[in-house]
This record gives structure tokens, C-alpha cells and sequence, in this order.
């Protein structure tokens, strides 16, 4: 078993989102039951942003590669310009407060900060071209998240520029026919994992919420299915993925209307192991037959009995929503929100299901309740790149952590975010001119050169 940080190996990295300065809740992701619960309430982006950064500390004391993706400008001038707004930034935002204050509240999201929204990734051993492909999800579902993908698609292609390792996408077209969430809906398995490790070819899984041309489907019937099938296959195409290891899977709608937004708030996997809970996928037992027969025969299920946490301690504490990480012994290690150990259910099972002769031998706990409280655990907040050591040592050197970073992104933060955060003071128009001298300091210190659209005017 490879070591993660190992530069000879093949790894796994992840890029987390970090909080950006306007950080909020506004209750804006209609079927997101905790953005919903906490709509209005008053937050705190300084410490949405350190908990971020811990988390990333954390990741790094235990061996992982860790890089970072930035906030984008918020409140989104560009798109109130679109819109027919005119004048000075000034007078466009006190117009936009005047005329449309909800537009105005979705274009201050620092939801870019769920980087598993940010784009699917396939890794080289699975393309045709034998480079990483990156397509930027549309999240055409939500018009807050439907600004994201242009600036993300630039970070993007800035933190992994070279041509020669990386393809980049631009997102699908933006409309209900490809609502396409990213890697949230995508998991990637290895038949070989105990020996090739994440350098061997993988079976990706692309969960999808409705299907627009297969009317007789089965849909949910009170939230949005924010993913569809169509988006799903088209990303396999541009990804020059074998059809032989691609597996479509049908989400069930039942959980969608329990708050189940996204896949990775039901199931995650890695490796060989898929910790999923029961009755997640349509035709559950067969899709996890067809998985194991793709792994030929290796595929590991830790399934969650409805019986043991039911669905709304499910939702509520976020199980699934967690990093499964590569273990140094071969096994996995479970990344969890504090809420998991905070709900008894799940705090009973975890503690008969993990274990070091199971496999996923041990359980981390963060706290990350700023962003959860919008509906973010660990698994939204990072995005998962496999990079051979040629790839790795490609990446733009000042977007991967190391402790001395981010000590120096915490000193940023400290510098530039407030700490408290309410409707009033969204409307503070001074909020946009720290957003922007801010996001130019970051983009100084990561190195990425002009990604936003303040500074290429
Ligand atoms: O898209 N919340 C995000 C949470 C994304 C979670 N990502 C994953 N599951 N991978 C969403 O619903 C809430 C914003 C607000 O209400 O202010 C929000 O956008």
C-alpha cells in the first residue's frame, strides 16, 4: 500500500473550497433541509474560514495532499451588469437592494466554497488521452450556484495549466436538460486498489436524479432533482471514459424528498470500499451487484441499515457526508462532522462499524458547523484530483498547502474577514471593496495570477 504523501505514488488529493468573505445564510437551496432551517440567521465568515483552514491542517498532519481553491468575487457585479444594472458598482448595488433584494442575496453566496460542486474529475488512468479532465459543473438548479462555473473553470485551468497533464471543459450548456452538480454525483472505485493503489483504472459511478428523456422514470416529488442523466453521460463522453467501467445509477427519489440533495449527503466511496445506506440508489441491491461484478468480486460494501439511524438522523448529522481517505495500513479513515458524533444513532453505529479489522479502521471528527449549517460537510467542501507524480508536480506550486501556508492564510483571514455577518450587513456596500482587495492579496499569494473579472477590466 502506497503512503498518500509519498512522491513516488500516485495520490489522491483534495482541493478544498475556502469560505469566502460574505459567507451567509440566506436560504437559498429549495430541498437543502439546513440552508432552509437556518435562513436569516447571522454568520460568522472569519471563523467559516479558520474552520476550513483546520480542517485542511488537519488533513495535512495525517498525510494527505491537500490543495486549496479560492472564493470568487461576491456580490457578483458582473452578473447585476447582465441583468441591465448600469452605473458605477456603487449605484449598482444600491439599485439592485432598491429593485431586487433576493437577486441581490444569490449573488452573495460563498457557496463556491463546496468545491464537490465545483466540477467532475476523471483521472488519466481512465481517460482516452491519458490526461485529467475537468468539467466544471453548470449547477444549472440553483441560480446562485449557476454563476460559479466561468470563474471556476478559470482557477481551474490555473491550478492545473499544463496542457500537456490537463483538459479542461468548459460546463454544459446551463439549462434543466444538463443540471450537472459536479463531482457531488461522481464516485470513483478501483478494482485493483489493494494492489495499483489510485494509480490503477477505475469503475466511475455518475449518480443522477431524473432522467429528462425517460418520461416513465421514477422523480421525486417535492424537491428538484438537481442532477440529470443526460448531463451524466455527456460528461463521460468529454471525459474519453471506457463504457465498459462507467456505471449510470439512478439516485431514489423517496430520498431526495428526505433532504437528500446531492449523492455524497447518502453515500461515498473510494478505493474498493463504498459506505453507502440502504435503499440510496434505485434498484439498491442491484446496482450493488453490478458495482461488485465491475471490481470483480473486491467491491467492499458498509451499508447503514435504515433500521439502525433512520433517515432524518441520516440527514440531520451528515454520516455520509464525509472524506473516505486512504488508510497508511491499507484500509480507509472516515473524515465526519461533529454532528455525526453529536447524534446517538449514528454515534452507536459508527462505533460497531469501525474498526481495525474493518474496513474503514478509524473515525475523524471536525468541526465545520459554519458551513454545515448551510449544508456543507467535509465531502462538499473538497474536490478530489488523483495526480501521478508527474501531474502533482505540474499543479501551480502555491495552490498545495503545506502548515507554513496556511499559517499565512490564516493571517490573511484574520486580516480581511468579519466576523459577524447579517441581512444588514450584506448590504454594506463597503463589503464589495473588501471582497476585492482581499481575493487580489489571495490570488498574489497562491499564486494564480487574474482569475476574476475585477481584475482583468
Ligand atoms: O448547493 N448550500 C449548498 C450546499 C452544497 C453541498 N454540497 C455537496 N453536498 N456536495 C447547496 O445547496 C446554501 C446557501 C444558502 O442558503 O445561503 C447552499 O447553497
Amino acid at each position: 500500500m502506497t503512503v498518500q504523501a509519498a512522491p513516488s505514488a500516485t495520490v489522491e488529493a483534495n482541493f478544498d473550497g475556502l469560505p469566502g468573505l460574505t459567507h451567509n445564510y440566506a436560504g437559498l437551496s429549495w430541498g437543502n433541509v439546513a440552508s432552509g432551517s437556518n435562513a436569516r440567521a447571522a454568520s460568522n465568515p472569519r471563523e467559516a474560514a479558520r474552520q476550513g483552514v483546520t480542517k485542511m491542517r488537519r488533513l495535512l498532519e495525517l498525510g494527505y495532499v491537500q490543495g486549496i481553491l479560492p472564493p470568487h468575487e461576491r456580490p457578483h457585479v458582473p452578473t447585476l451588469r447582465r441583468l441591465g444594472f448600469t452605473g458605477t458598482d456603487r449605484q449598482i448595488l444600491e439599485q439592485g437592494w432598491k429593485q431586487a433584494p433576493s437577486l441581490m442575496l444569490s449573488l452573495l453566496s460563498a457557496s463556491p466554497m463546496w468545491t464537490a460542486n465545483a466540477a467532475t474529475v476523471s483521472p488519466s488512468a481512465d481517460t482516452a488521452d491519458g490526461r485529467v479532465h475537468f468539467t466544471p459543473a453548470n449547477l444549472s438548479a440553483m441560480l446562485h450556484r449557476s454563476i460559479e462555473h466561468e470563474v471556476t473553470g478559470r482557477t481551474l485551468r490555473a491550478t492545473f495549466g499544463d496542457e500537456r497533464y490537463f483538459a479542461h471543459h468548459p460546463a454544459l450548456p446551463c439549462n434543466e436538460h444538463f443540471g450537472d452538480e459536479g463531482a457531488a454525483n461522481h464516485t470513483r472505485l478501483c478494482p485493483d486498489f489493494a494492489g495499483s493503489g489510485f494509480g490503477g483504472a477505475g469503475v466511475e459511478v455518475f449518480v443522477y436524479g431524473r432522467s429528462v428523456l425517460d418520461r416513465a422514470a421514477p422523480k421525486p416529488q417535492t424537491y428538484p432533482a438537481r442532477q440529470t442523466l443526460e448531463a451524466s453521460q455527456a460528461i463521460a463522453r468529454l471525459h474519453g471514459l471506457d463504457p465498459a467501467r462507467v456505471v449510470f445509477v439512478q439516485q431514489n427519489p423517496a430520498m431526495i424528498d428526505a433532504g437528500v440533495f446531492h449523492n455524497d449527503v447518502i453515500s461515498v466511496g473510494s478505493g474498493s470500499v463504498l459506505f453507502t445506506y440502504e435503499n440510496a440508489f434505485v434498484d439498491h441491491d442491484r446496482v450493488l451487484e453490478d458495482l461488485n461484478a465491475r471490481l470483480g468480486g473486491a467491491l467492499q460494501v458498509v451499508q447503514v441499515p435504515a433500521m439502525a439511524v433512520p433517515v432524518p438522523d441520516m440527514v440531520r448529522s451528515y454520516l455520509f457526508n464525509s472524506q473516505l481517505l486512504a488508510h497508511p495500513d491499507g484500509g480507509m479513515r472516515l473524515i465526519l462532522p461533529v454532528e455525526a458524533q453529536e447524534t446517538d444513532t449514528v454515534r452507536d453505529f459508527l462505533g460497531s462499524a469501525v474498526g481495525p479489522s474493518q474496513p474503514i479502521r478509524e473515525a475523524v471528527f471536525l468541526d465545520l458547523r459554519q458551513s454545515m449549517r448551510n449544508g456543507g460537510g467535509p465531502a462538499c467542501l473538497r474536490l478530489r484530483v488523483v495526480l501521478t507524480p508527474d501531474q502533482r508536480a505540474a499543479v501551480n506550486p502555491g495552490s498545495l498547502m503545506t502548515p507554513a501556508k496556511l499559517d499565512r492564510l490564516e493571517q490573511w483571514i484574520d486580516r480581511h474577514y468579519r466576523d459577524r455577518l447579517d441581512v444588514d450587513g450584506l448590504q454594506d456596500p463597503a463589503l464589495l471593496d473588501e471582497c476585492r482587495t482581499a481575493l487580489d492579496e489571495l490570488t498574489g499569494l497562491l499564486g494564480l495570477g487574474s482569475v476574476y473579472d475585477f481584475q482583468r477590466e
